[in-house]
């Protein structure tokens, strides 16, 4: 079978009429994604980059820091690979020669492709590895707060984002109340990173929501909860879900219901956390009226769900969202806390999870293909960042972050390149990073379209499609191995990452040991005997590339793993932690010791600056969430058929209640422009029913687009939201993202609205 793999999953390629190819869903797939089969759309997009190019005033002045801040504004002239090769070794070696490696800025964070082999972030730091090294970046945009935070609480074996969750199967036997904080957005689901042959997450939800098991969603949106009979969901402000569940904890135990057999043998801090539940320091009993006032959810809710969440079996589950916020890391705490005190942690399919829906892979119960990968071989330098700290490095107005305990020096950075993501759509405050990006001496983006961050860039290198090369794609959470096979040439100019870093090598001296002097089949030929090598079961190679798949359990599932924390609860001192007490630390002294004001040694309700109980909803009233995209991967496929169609004259929409369009003179259909003191955008208005007042959406994605305005802030027509959103971290602890603490204002859009800035790849 003649396949194709993505992140949202795995297509099977035919012919139209015209004999044109085209996608079709995978017949194994029971819930394929229609958003991937839109792929192919990008190999006529007028946006393909089809040669390298390098921008006019950089090629001609790059020793003149004037030169810089024409970055995102110059033309770029067309080179052939044999011309640019040599310019991006000497600045390379520049860059070496005046900063050292470390002023090589290599963290390249995003998702690329699916595929083992053409990974891009993986070829270009196995080659910069060979260079010498580069100043990397460690943790996500996902999971960046929890994925840091946790290990500290439950011990590095939690550090990672799909290792908290029961299995499905477990939930399915043993939950009675299935508790969601920050909802279940059902195409969410049907990315997995890597890839996957079947999609069973969001099947898997709304198999438990139609069950007839009790179900209470808390969301600004109601779209986040599943329909079904015995699914309640209710309103909360963003950003308050600590104070809701701290409100749940305090009538626990004020009601004397808290399990404390399990407290006194799984816990360490409980007295700390009920000292601050009972406001023996701050003057403030975390009751449900207190809560009720902070969250807007009714006191007496959330009084019966405290009594049920004892008395049933239950589940809380959080999605990432919550911890992409200002203080992210306290819902987490809040929720182990009271998942703690409710008795429920190592029961089958109860206590807490982390990103049920979030991604595919989360609660799957399959056994999982870990896999070989391409070395990316060693790195000397040191000096790295946490990813989301880019901004400040580049701007290079501070020596130093603190981070998880510890003094990180930022290095002067001279080179920035950046390959398989897309920071002009993932970081925050774009604005400022475009002032940031305009610091370095010199920026290489590795890019297949014009991303806004290929338009900062001086040498953009052409890369391959995902479908113009051969890979194989597997998620190591996953059990599926697909032979993603081409389907078409790159056009002539276009190389895959992995050949044009070759080109670079070799000017460089570095081929052999680049490549190893290996094919591309060779190499996949290389990473499947890989496979075959952990997982004996596999088919031989020959079998598995004319078949197109194979995996592990393919067509019958094994049983569902035991539940993470089951063997932890029944004997903490056999099966502990690998916490410094071996059990779940509700008040951490290694946290604490840290002293940050904005991490306490406890879950703590910390008001966000940014909410809509703060001072600044004066100013700016509407709290602006941006969730994933329904009709795109992050940025990618933004110009593709289905995020096209759901735009209104190329504008993206903005979410908004029907009430608070009314108030603001707005109907559906209008432009507005939203606003506050880090950007404008423009958007097209749409009327929701779903939505909470004061809580509007514009999900992530759309180009940024900035249109330049007479020296005051830019207007983006494109509609992204991190225009608007603010680098402000979650904490001091995890310096992770934090876009969903951001606040608003919104108006009526009086003037034309301007047309897309520069389009194709001819102008430029
Ligand atoms: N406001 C707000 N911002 C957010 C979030 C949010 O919730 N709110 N979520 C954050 C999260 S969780 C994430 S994961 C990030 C995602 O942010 P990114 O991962 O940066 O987003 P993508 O659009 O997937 O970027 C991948 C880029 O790689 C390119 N690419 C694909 N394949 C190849 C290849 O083979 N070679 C090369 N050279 N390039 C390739 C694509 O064209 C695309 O431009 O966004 C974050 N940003
Ligand atoms: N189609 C598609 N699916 C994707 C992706 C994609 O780009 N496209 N990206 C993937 C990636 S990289 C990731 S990390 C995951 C992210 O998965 P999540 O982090 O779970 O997803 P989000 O879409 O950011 O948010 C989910 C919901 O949380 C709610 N929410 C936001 N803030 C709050 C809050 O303060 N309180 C409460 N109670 N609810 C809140 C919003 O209403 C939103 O609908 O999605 C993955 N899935
Ligand atoms: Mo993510």
């Amino acid at each position: 079978m003649h396949l194709f793999a993505s992140h949202l999953g795995t297509y099977e390629v035919g012919t139209d009429a015209a004999g044109t190819p085209v996608l079709h869903p995978f017949r194994h797939d029971p819930d394929p994604s229609p958003v991937g089969m839109a792929f192919l759309d990008l190999a006529r997009h007028p946006d393909r980059v089809l040669s390298p190019k390098v921008r006019k005033g950089w090629l001609d002045n790059r020793d003149d820091p004037a030169n810089r801040s024409a970055r995102g504004r110059d033309d770029f002239v067309s080179l052939g690979w044999d011309e640019v090769a040599p310019l991006v070794a000497g600045e390379i070696n520049h860059t070496r020669r005046t900063l050292g490696n470390q002023g090589i800025f290599g963290g390249s964070y995003g998702w690329a492709s699916a595929g083992r082999f053409h990974h891009a972030q993986s070829q270009l730091k196995r080659f910069l590895n060979l260079c010498g090294g580069f100043t990397s970046a460690v943790n996500t945009y996902s999971y960046g707060a929890a994925g840091v935070f946790l290990p500290h609480v439950l011990g590095a074996d939690y550090r990672d984002a799909c290792d908290t969750a029961p299995s499905w199967s477990d939930i399915f036997a043993g939950c009675e109340l299935f508790v969601g904080f920050g909802g279940f957005r059902l195409t969410n689901g049907q990315v997995e990173a890597g890839g996957t042959g079947a999609h069973r997450a969001s099947p898997a939800l709304l198999s438990y929501a139609a069950s007839g098991k009790a179900m209470v969603v808390f969301s600004p949106s109601a779209a986040d909860a599943p329909a079904g009979s015995c699914v309640v969901h209710h309103f909360i402000r963003p950003n308050t879900d600590t104070a809701l569940m701290l409100g749940l904890c305090h009538t626990i135990l004020a009601e004397g219901l808290a399990d404390h057999a399990f407290l006194d043998r799984c816990t360490v801090g409980f007295e700390e956390f009920a000292r601050y539940l009972n406001g023996m320091d701050d003057g403030i009993a975390k009751t449900s009226d207190w809560a009720s006032a902070i969250t807007g959810v009714d006191a007496d809710i959330i009084r019966t769900l405290a009594r049920d969440i004892v008395r049933k079996p239950s589940l809380l589950n959080l999605g990432w969202s919550l911890q992409r916020a200002r203080f992210g890391e306290q819902p987490y705490w809040a929720a182990i806390s009271l998942a703690s005190m409710a008795g429920h942690v190592g029961k089958r399919g109860c206590g807490f999870a982390f990103g049920l829906t979030a991604v595919n892979s989360v609660g799957q119960p399959v056994r999982r293909l870990k896999g070989p990968s391409v070395s990316q071989g060693a790195n000397p330098v040191k000096a790295y960042i946490p990813v989301a700290r880019i901004t400040e490095l580049l701007e290079g107005n501070t020596d130093n972050i603190e981070y998880n305990g510890k003094v990180l020096p930022l290095p002067q950075i001279g080179l920035v390149w950046w390959a398989g993501g897309n920071p002009f759509h993932h970081h925050q405050d774009l604005n400022r990073l475009a002032s940031a990006f305009r610091q370095p001496r010199t920026v290489i983006v590795s890019e297949s379209v014009w991303t806004a961050t290929a338009r900062m860039a001086d040498i953009v290198l052409p890369a391959a499609l995902p479908f113009e090369r051969n890979d194989i794609a597997a998620s190591s959470r996953d059990n599926w191995l697909i032979y993603s096979r081409k389907i078409m040439d790159p056009p002539q100019g276009v190389l895959s990452d992995h050949d044009g870093l070759r080109r670079i090598a070799a000017v460089m001296g570095l081929e052999p040991a680049f490549s190893e002097s290996r094919s591309e089949q060779a190499w996949l030929d290389h990473l499947y005997q890989g496979y075959r090598e952990r997982f004996p079961e596999l088919p031989e190679a020959e079998a598995f590339f004319s078949a197109g798949f194979a995996g592990l359990d393919i067509f019958a599932p094994a049983p569902a793993p035991a539940d993470h924390f089951q063997a932890f609860a029944a004997d903490p001192a056999t099966s502990p932690l690998s916490t410094p007490s071996g059990r779940i630390e509700l008040y951490s002294r290694i946290v604490a010791d840290f002293g940050y004001a904005d991490h306490p040694g406890h879950a703590t309700w910390l008001e966000p600056e940014e909410c809509l109980l703060s001072p600044a909803a004066r100013r700016h009233p509407f709290h602006l969430l941006s969730p994933q995209p329904v009709k795109r991967l992050h940025s990618q496929l933004d110009g593709a058929m289905p995020s096209k169609a759901s735009k209104r004259n190329g504008l993206e929409p903005l979410e908004i209640s029907a009430a608070d369009a009314d108030q603001l003179g707005l109907a559906d259909g209008d432009v507005a422009e939203l606003f506050n003191d880090r950007g404008r955008v423009l958007a097209s208005v749409r009327l929701v029913p779903h939505l909470m007042s004061c809580v509007v959406v514009l999900q992530t994605g759309a180009w940024f687009d900035p249109v330049e305005n007479d020296g005051r802030l830019p207007i983006d027509r494109g509609g992204n939201p991190n225009t608007l959103t603010s680098i402000l971290p979650t904490s001091t602890l995890a310096q992770a993202t934090a876009p969903n603490s951001c606040l608003v204002s919104i108006r009526k859009w009086q003037g034309p609205v301007p047309g897309k800035t520069l389009q194709g790849d001819e102008k430029r």
